[in-house]
């Protein structure tokens, strides 16, 4: 059978079993980032499977976690960054995967297995890459380096942003000193926390959402953001470009995992399977601007999606990244440090 054919098939097996006749169709309930996968793949899964997809939007691990400790209850899928799926696993919030369910994880690219929480898959697929630089606008930076301290050039006072989220904004401090963005030493997250306190004097913001229209409509100059995010705004506008900081970068993999209380079972697992088929996982990448880790998909992208460095990191700055993991006990520290900036504001 050709893979369309037992896709289809699969595909009716899974609605028959789920969508009994004169019932209302299943939903199936995604707690995701925001702007992380294309519509229309959304719609395709709908009609395939026979069913509605519900999506609620985050912009912060913490903030996505910070919810459901609080209780929320009704997702089935949710897209932590893999620190946050280990701490999501230690506190018994997702379920086992039955890697079974899933044939399309053999196409999953074990290049990144030091990045991704887990390569054997046990709870949770890797689902996208991202990285965490700064877009500039070339016709009001004209002399841009790629460098985390232009956060404290003055001639940008008042028109840039920085995320809004500790461990990336420390975390890009702490690379600029030339420390590790995982650093247990209390010292070195001090000198952090001091220098994002100087750059915060400097900027417009914090922000996680809205620095995507303030550099694509010209509010801001340059931005801390992620390279999809920022990806999707250069497709509209040509001035903006993208930039991997010299002393490095964070990459991270969102994953997809089932929580404890999924209700939607068959339809979670066949949602993480059709976004792992190449085909699909090729035109999602082409949308998002981020690299899904599908081997087999990297062949459908054109070919300016294959070179796009911003995606596609290049060698010399990848041995210079890290990929933000849990601290433990330590993390303390640095929502301490985190809270010395914030009051500092
Ligand atoms: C999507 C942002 C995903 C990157 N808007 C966070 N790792």
């Amino acid at each position: 059978m050709k893979r369309s054919v037992i896709a289809a098939f699969a595909a009716a097996t899974v609605a028959a079993a789920i969508c009994g006749c004169g019932q209302s169709k299943p939903k199936l309930h995604l707690y995701n980032w925001s702007d992380y996968i294309d519509p229309e793949i959304v719609k395709e899964f709908e009609q395939q499977f026979n069913c509605k997809v519900v999506t609620d939007t985050f912009d912060l691990n913490e903030s996505m976690f910070a919810k459901l400790k609080a209780g929320a209850t009704g997702y089935d899928i949710v897209f932590p960054s893999s620190y946050m799926v280990e701490l999501m696993r230690d506190q018994g919030f997702i379920q086992e995967i039955d890697v079974s369910r899933i044939p399309n994880l053999a196409n999953i690219d074990h290049d990144y297995d030091s990045v991704i929480a887990d390569p054997t898959f046990h709870y949770s697929v890797p689902y996208m890459m991202s990285n965490a630089g700064i877009a500039y606008n070339e016709e009001l930076c004209k002399d841009f380096e790629p460098t985390w301290r232009v956060f404290g050039d003055k001639r940008y006072a008042r028109s840039c942003t920085l995320l809004n989220d500790m461990r990336e904004t420390l975390g890009a401090a702490l690379k600029t000193l030339g420390y590790s963005l995982n650093t247990t030493n209390e010292a070195e997250v001090a000198q952090a926390a001091d220098l994002v306190i100087e750059w915060s004097k400097n900027i417009a913001k914090f922000d996680n959402e809205l620095y995507k229209n303030g550099i694509a409509n010209g509010h801001f100059v340059l931005v801390h953001g992620y390279n999809g995010d920022l990806g999707q705004v250069i497709e509209e506008n040509d001035n903006i470009v993208y930039a991997l900081p010299k002393e490095g970068v964070s990459i991270a993999c969102d994953e997809m995992v089932i929580l404890s209380g999924a209700k939607e079972l068959d339809l979670a697992y066949a949602f993480i399977n059709f976004v792992h088929d190449p085909e699909i996982a090729a035109r999602n990448m082409e949308y998002t601007c981020y690299l899904c880790p599908n081997r087999p998909a990297y062949e459908f992208l054109p070919e300016e999606v294959r070179k796009d460095e911003s995606i596609f990191i290049p060698a010399e700055i990848r041995e210079k990244s890290e990929t933000i993991r849990d601290l433990g006990d330590f993390n303390a520290i640095y929502v301490k440090a985190w809270d010395r900036v914030k009051a500092s504001q």
